[in-house]
């Protein structure tokens, strides 16, 4: 039964995924008057659409669970080291059964305006079921790849047979078992949807525009004895992971590419691809900025690309070109390069013949070449962190809307809070590490910081509190300018907007890591949150 949303409440929270689900569980234990609204028929966010065959994590289970009580960490055992999805959805709904959390929550229900009323100092909320209440605080848990994009292909929409989207995976599956099938994306969802996809289907067409970098998984069923040592020593193994770069334990080179004799550097490259996962990354220091040591990495995965795929031509294309390796999110693959060996799978280049329309149950391409298909796969997105913003009609000071405010790109303090927007907070969006680093670590931090702002507020009397334009200023310089000299601005990625034609051209997030990031957040509370002004 849906519960009914109360009229007046502290602390309204949008979205109830892993950053939702935790504001609820931490406001509650604070005393606040919270309550959570939830688009969706039911929990987990990400975890509850991303069903496509193959969805799995890229940061280890151990890595990517809650740490906010021990009880629970000793009470849930992970089985593989990068989970699949449903084991994430099982742990999620473990968790909100274990904290009783769903008396909390209204689902099925959208927020569609939010408000600023600066005469009251409280968010005035409307959502889709006519609901109508207000909230003095509102947090954005709404996810920062919630909002799923169809690509701009003329008639995809109308396409004759299953069309689905990997981000909004049907609930009820898709028969794939010997149909002729299609993805449009070869970027994490599409990488991970392939070799699966190919196991049941009958034909399937992978429709490549842009080739990304996948290194293996190497992912395998963990050893209970480790996971009960890890276990055993959590809380001390997860502090390190906080004030890690990027939430992990990933062991960070301080050797240059350039210095490293040819040997050593191929040994290293060897044991990363052995052992699987994304620490290839952090082997050297300069990957991230210098774009010939990132092309030694990127010469050895296409090497082994080569190796891998039987026919030459279709190796050379699954090869990446024109971006340094890294520049893109560095896709972990099983199976994916050996699934183009077999025979009932073609690689169909869409970067020289595009894809210029969907006509019936076929793709067709710029050279009038039609694929016909009964499922079309989209892998193709999301209009990622400013998408689930603006999607509501959120007005702050004045009735400036949010897009308005951030035309040019988002701008923010700390990533938390915006000028002219007071008393709203967004959990792990842009301008915060957020999804370049782990993000259980990343929601954890902000839910506890969010949380403590707010009850600071209650506690000191404080009814309105508004990030000062300076201090918003000076964050937004100084995400761009830790940006500046990373290869990130050299791959046209979803990072900066490139995948959403009219997106202003910005790198959305803040990469000074995760560590000195929390030590900065930490600083602006000490100071009694300087950067706000409090009313
Ligand atoms: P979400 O899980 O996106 O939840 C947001 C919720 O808000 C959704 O349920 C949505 O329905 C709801 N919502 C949005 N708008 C409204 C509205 N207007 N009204 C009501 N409800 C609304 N991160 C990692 O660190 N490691 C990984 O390996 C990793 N893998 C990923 C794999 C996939 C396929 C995807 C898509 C993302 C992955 N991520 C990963 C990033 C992921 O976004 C986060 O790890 C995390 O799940 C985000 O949780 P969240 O609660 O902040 O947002
Ligand atoms: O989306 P993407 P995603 N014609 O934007 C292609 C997280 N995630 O869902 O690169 C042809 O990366 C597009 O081509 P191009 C993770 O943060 C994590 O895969 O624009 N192709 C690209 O290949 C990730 O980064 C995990 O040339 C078209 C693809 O669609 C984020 O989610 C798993 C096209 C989109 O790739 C998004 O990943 C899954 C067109 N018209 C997701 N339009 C794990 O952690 C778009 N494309 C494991």
């Amino acid at each position: 039964m849906r519960v009914t949303t109360p009229a007046e409440l502290d602390v309204l929270v949008v979205g109830a995924g892993f950053s939702g689900l935790y504001a609820l569980h931490r406001l509650r234990i604070l005393g606040r008057r919270v309550h959570v609204i939830e688009a969706d028929d039911d929990l987990g966010g990400v975890w509850y659409r991303n069903r496509y065959p193959g969805a799995r994590c890229d940061i280890e289970s151990v890595d990517y669970c809650y740490s906010f009580d021990d009880s629970i960490v000793q009470e849930w055992t992970w089985t593989e080291r990068y989970p699949a999805q449903p084991e994430i959805l099982r742990y999620i709904e473990f968790v909100v059964d274990r904290l009783d959390l769903r008396s909390g929550i209204t689902f099925d229900t959208r927020v569609t305006e939010l408000h600023w009323d600066d005469g009251d100092a409280l968010w005035r909320v409307a959502t889709d079921r006519g609901d109508r209440l207000t909230a003095r605080h509102v947090i954005m848990a709404s996810g920062q790849l919630s909002t799923p994009r169809l690509p701009d292909i003329e008639g995809i929409a109308d396409f004759a047979g299953v069309l689905a989207h990997t981000g909004d995976w049907p609930r009820e599956g898709v028969e794939l078992s010997s149909k002729r099938v299609g993805v449009i994306g070869t970027g994490s969802s599409g990488v991970q949807a392939v070799p699966q996809v190919a196991r049941q289907a009958g034909h399937l067409s992978v429709f490549q525009r842009t080739a990304h970098y996948a290194i293996p998984a190497r992912n395998h069923d963990l050893d209970p004895s480790y996971v009960a040592e890890l276990k055993a020593r959590f809380q001390e193994y997860r502090e390190i992971a906080r004030h890690h770069p990027g939430g992990t334990h990933r062991h960070i080179g301080t050797e240059s590419a350039l210095d490293v004799d040819p040997a050593a550097l191929e040994e290293t490259f060897h044991r990363h691809w052995e052992h699987g996962g994304p620490d290839i990354l952090a082997a050297y220091r300069d990957f991230r900025t210098d774009e010939r040591a990132a092309e030694k990495a990127g010469e050895f995965v296409k090497e082994r690309i080569r190796e891998i795929v039987a026919d030459p031509e279709t190796a050379e294309r699954l090869c990446p070109k024109g971006y340094p390796f890294g520049s893109k999110r560095l896709v972990l693959e099983i199976d994916y390069y050996t699934t183009f060996n077999r025979d009932n799978v073609s690689l169909v280049d869409v970067a020289t013949d595009p894809i210029v329309r969907v006509d019936g149950n076929a793709v067709v391409l710029e050279s009038g070449a039609r694929h016909e298909l009964d499922v079309l796969i989209a892998a193709t997105g999301f209009d990622a962190l400013t998408g689930p913003l603006f999607a509501i009609d959120i007005r702050g000071v004045g009735g400036r809307t949010l897009p308005e405010a951030w035309a040019d790109g988002p701008r923010t303090f700390l990533g938390i809070s915006t000028h002219g927007f007071p008393n709203l907070y967004i959990v792990a969006g842009a301008g915060s590490p957020s999804v370049l680093s782990n993000m259980l670590i990343s929601i954890e931090q902000h839910v506890e910081w969010i949380t403590d702002f707010v009850q600071y507020q209650y506690k000191s009397g404080i009814v309105r509190a508004e990030a000062r334009s300076e201090a918003q200023d000076r964050w937004t310089q100084e995400v761009y300018d830790v940006a500046e000299p990373t290869l990130f601005m050299k791959g046209s990625s979803w990072y900066v907007g490139a995948n959403v034609p009219g997106k202003p051209r910005v790198f959305m997030l803040y990469l000074g890591g995760v560590g000195h990031y929390r030590d900065v957040c930490d600083q602006v509370a000490a100071d009694d949150y300087a950067g706000f002004t409090l009313d």
